[in-house]
């Protein structure tokens, strides 16, 4: 019951804002994968994503790819010795039992090199994320100039709130 309320409230999110959408791929739940609109001499994109673990064992991301680029690795951004802000290759992204892999500005991406074609704003492209248990899933990444609403009705479901 609790389940149907928020399918029907996700559906609602999408009626309202046609960029929102979503994946259920067993037990991971893949909320609004989305890139930001970069201008065509860019060499690199990101891609971000929030996977919600809804099952009873843990998962990890271990890698993705897409037909758009040559080569997709997992980063993340950590803090330098000199206060700056840098980015470096992970091989696998924890998603835990009833939490979550945020990946946002700032935080965890899936950086694309290689680029053998360039999206434009409003456009979707695939990209197939593999998961150590749930496999391999295929999502589409829709291009927009800005982040998501992180509390738009229907994109957060777990009622938790970060403070960073
Ligand atoms: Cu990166």
């Amino acid at each position: 019951m609790l389940k149907k309320a928020l399918l029907l409230a996700a559906l609602c999110a999408c009626t309202l804002n046609a960029a929102a959408h979503e994946y259920q791929a067993g037990q991971l739940h893949i909320d609004h994968p989305w890139s930001r609109a970069m201008p065509p001499v860019a060499p690199t994109i990101a891609a971000y994503f929030v996977v919600h673990n809804e099952g009873k064992t843990a998962d990890r991301l271990l890698g993705a790819d897409t037909p758009i680029a040559a080569r997709a690795e997992l980063h993340e951004h950590v803090h330098g010795a000199d206060g700056m802000m840098k980015m470096q290759q992970v091989q696998a992204v924890d998603v835990p039992v009833g939490g979550e892999a945020r990946f946002a500005p700032g935080g965890y991406h899936v950086m694309l090199f290689e680029l053998n074609k360039r999206p434009a704003l409003g456009e979707r492209f695939p990209l197939t994320l593999h998961f150590e248990k749930a496999g391999d899933v295929q999502v589409e990444v829709a291009v927009q100039a800005d982040a998501p609403a992180a509390n738009a009705p229907g994109m957060k479901m777990d009622g938790e709130h970060k403070a960073h």
